[in-house]
């Protein structure tokens, strides 16, 4: 071969390489627009999670994590499509206020954060509402009852669970009229849901005929109420009464059992999981009421669905009291940031413009999730104000029914 015809086949080759590289180069880019798998060019958005992953309130705390993480398996391929690439951030905030702030600034502090499901108790809630007023982003809790969170005025924060005076009501006339008590001594845990709940069911109570005996407060991690309860069997109460979370009421009904109390314990949403009836011993706990938000899991309108995906993704667990409003509640994170994609574009979902567009398309949420319909009044709260009595039978919560 000449030197010449050699050149010329070195030029054909080098330019066949070039257009080989700019062809796959290009192919590259529409495979990534187009979301089959190559993520580089995806928009990274974060839904905060946070609730107590440690500490007596874990078991209700981690079931909150489990259901944000089923929604967000769930819609990430869809999300994944329109060129988002969505994941969860979860931080523990150990059911403590400080620790919940500064869970909620970690979160916030993150701009790919767009949307928080948080917190269990209301005492973690009502403070971490400022921060994420501060930074714009919205809040959803799934589990936080007391009234005082959605009225502060911020436009921001909403709530998939029904409120302490609806669920206090329900149960001082549930315990009046259906169980026939009427003589209550009362306790709270000293915490804003606690205070709240048990002032809500007393003045139901007294409203409907019934007599208080006495009222107390304990605090969160006390662990010996026998001076308390045997200064309440004393005045011969047909209930206990105790607003507060599961580990001190399943202690109080314990002790009060044991020191020779007759009546059982009832309490509301926060004794509602098997741990109550663990610590409490099954014999103690047997005869106990509470109420908890919604409908059971198997009438909610999705619940076999439900309990299929949380039991393929996590089994052997047990299904608590928040996951499926944890589920509901990021869902309606899902679908706000679906909705913003749509109309101002996938780049701005996360800009400042996009997060203020989440908070009102969260307001304006209509939807059938599986706790039920979905929606939120003017304050925030949930439009679902379902509640349901609960015994324990055979060492198990069980519906009450007469
Ligand atoms: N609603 C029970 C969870 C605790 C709380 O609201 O503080």
């Amino acid at each position: 071969m000449s030197v010449a015809k050699s050149k010329r086949l070195f030029a054909v080759i080098a330019m066949l390489v070039v257009l080989a590289m700019t062809v796959t180069a290009c192919g590259g880019n529409g495979d990534a627009d187009g979301g089959d798998g190559d993520t580089a060019d995806l928009v990274e958005v974060k839904i905060g999670v946070s609730s107590p992953f440690t500490g007596d309130v874990a078991a209700l705390g981690t079931g909150i994590r489990n259901g944000a993480q089923l929604a967000i398996e769930e819609a990430a391929p869809e999300l994944e499509e329109m060129g988002i690439k969505l994941s969860m951030l979860a931080v523990d905030d150990a059911a403590d206020p400080k620790t919940g702030v500064n869970a909620a600034n970690q979160m916030v502090s993150d701009s790919a954060v767009v949307g928080i499901v948080a917190h269990l108790n209301s005492g973690v809630s009502i403070p971490t509402s400022a921060v994420y007023n501060e930074a714009g982003v919205v809040q959803v809790s799934p589990a936080s009852t007391n009234p005082a969170l959605t009225l502060q005025g911020f436009e921001n924060v909403f709530r998939v669970c029904t409120i302490d005076t609806v669920q206090g009501s329900f149960a001082a006339e549930y315990a009046y009229d259906e169980l026939g008590f009427t003589s209550v001594a009362v306790i709270d845990d000293s915490t804003p849901y606690g205070e709240g709940l048990a002032a809500e069911f007393a003045a139901a109570f007294e409203a409907k005929g019934g007599t208080v005996t006495s009222k107390d407060k304990v605090q969160v991690k006390d662990q010996d109420f026998t001076a308390l309860v045997t200064k309440i069997r004393a005045d011969s109460p047909d209930l206990i009464y105790f607003g507060g979370m599961y580990t001190e009421a399943a202690l109080v009904s314990k002790q009060s059992k044991e020191a020779g109390f007759e009546g059982p314990t009832m309490g509301g949403d926060g004794l509602y999981t098997q741990q109550f009836v663990d610590i409490a011993g099954a014999a103690n706990a047997e005869g106990d009421f509470s109420t908890s938000i919604g409908l059971p899991l198997v009438e909610q309108p999705k619940g076999q669905e439900f309990t299929d995906m949380f039991e393929a993704t996590f089994p052997g667990q047990t299904i608590e009291a928040y996951d499926t409003y944890a589920y509901d509640a990021t869902m309606v994170v899902v679908e706000a940031i679906k909705a913003v994609a749509a109309d101002l574009g996938v780049e701005e979902v996360t800009s400042a413009a996009g997060k203020q567009a989440i908070i009102e398309a969260v307001a304006a949420t209509n939807m059938q999730g599986v706790t039920g319909i979905v929606s939120f009044d003017e304050n925030g709260d949930t439009t679902n104000k379902a509640v349901t009595p609960y015994v324990v039978r055979d060492g198990a919560w069980v519906p009450y029914t007469n």
